[in-house]
């Protein structure tokens, strides 16, 4: 899954149709790399970021979504309001990836009625204030019951578990030992029977290892990536898709579970 930010840079005082068509240019270059499906957002997810109107977060990422109707992959789109989870789906959307996990009053009925898929991540406290001093008993189980609780709400919904993906929700309200936990024991999500997402890429995590800055941080980012799926993530949202394609191609061919590895032997 790549990633892409609708969300304009300091330096281009609002002209929406520079960042938009940078988006989709950048959204194309990622299926290019070898992407699967794109994941757009409009609002950042960051620690201390600025929350975003439904308004100015529907001008980013609709129109995206309109000019890469024709792309080829599915598209997912990360947002957090009911009213822009219904617009995006009726645009053409395939999956929702909520960070609330749908658990915003009308984010649930919002998804029922449809045929898309949801992404449902874990994360404690709000993005504020999560990173200030994140505490578990055991944070392994927690996150699963968390993931179970919330399968359950959603099927109770209507929303078939097919169309169900959970999520750990790496970074989000968690210490470098709670992502190391999770990573390590990554296959008691996977037990789960819903397929699992894992977005490490250039994570704060990664930083702290490493002792690299975001833009330096791909080689971890592949390292994760290859950690995470062979603990049984099925989806891997990258920033760096052509390294990370790569190296999960090694990974599958490995594991020879991709049908043309086999029938060339
Ligand atoms: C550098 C670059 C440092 C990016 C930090 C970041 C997830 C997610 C995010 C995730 C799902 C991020 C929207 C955080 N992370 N959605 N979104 N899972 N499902 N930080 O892990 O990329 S945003």
């Amino acid at each position: 899954m790549g990633v892409i930010n609708v969300t304009p840079d300091s330096f281009s005082d609002g002209n929406r149709y520079l960042t938009v068509d940078q988006a989709v240019a950048h959204a194309r270059l990622l299926i290019d790399e070898g992407a699967h499906i794109l994941d757009i957002g409009g609002e950042s997810t960051r620690p201390g970021a600025l929350p975003v109107t439904l308004e100015e977060e529907r001008r980013r990422v609709l129109p995206v979504l309109e000019q890469l109707s024709d792309c080829g992959v599915p598209v997912s789109v990360d947002t957090q309001k009911p009213a822009l989870m219904r617009e995006a789906i009726a645009a053409g959307a395939s999956m929702i990836n909520d960070v609330n996990a749908l658990t915003v009053p009308g984010a649930l009925e919002a998804v029922a009625g449809t045929p898309a898929a949801v992404c449902m991540m874990h994360k404690k406290g709000d993005p504020r204030t999560m990173q200030q001093a994140p505490h578990y008993g055991d944070v392994v189980r927690e996150v699963r019951d968390y993931l179970i609780m919330q399968i359950q709400a959603a099927e109770a919904a209507g929303i078939r578990r097919e169309r169900l993906v959970v999520d750990p929700g790496f970074g989000f309200g968690k210490s470098l030992e709670h992502n190391l936990a999770l990573l390590h024991e990554l296959a008691q999500l996977a037990a789960l029977g819903v397929p699992v997402l894992a977005g490490l890429s250039r994570k704060s995590m990664l930083g702290k290892i490493t002792g690299r800055e975001p833009g330096e941080r791909v080689f971890a980012s592949i390292a994760a990536a290859v950690i995470a799926v062979e603990n049984g993530a099925r989806i891997v949202r990258a920033h760096d898709v052509a390294a990370t394609a790569d190296a999960l191609a090694v990974w599958a061919a490995v594991n020879e579970c991709q049908g043309p590895y086999l029938s060339s032997l």
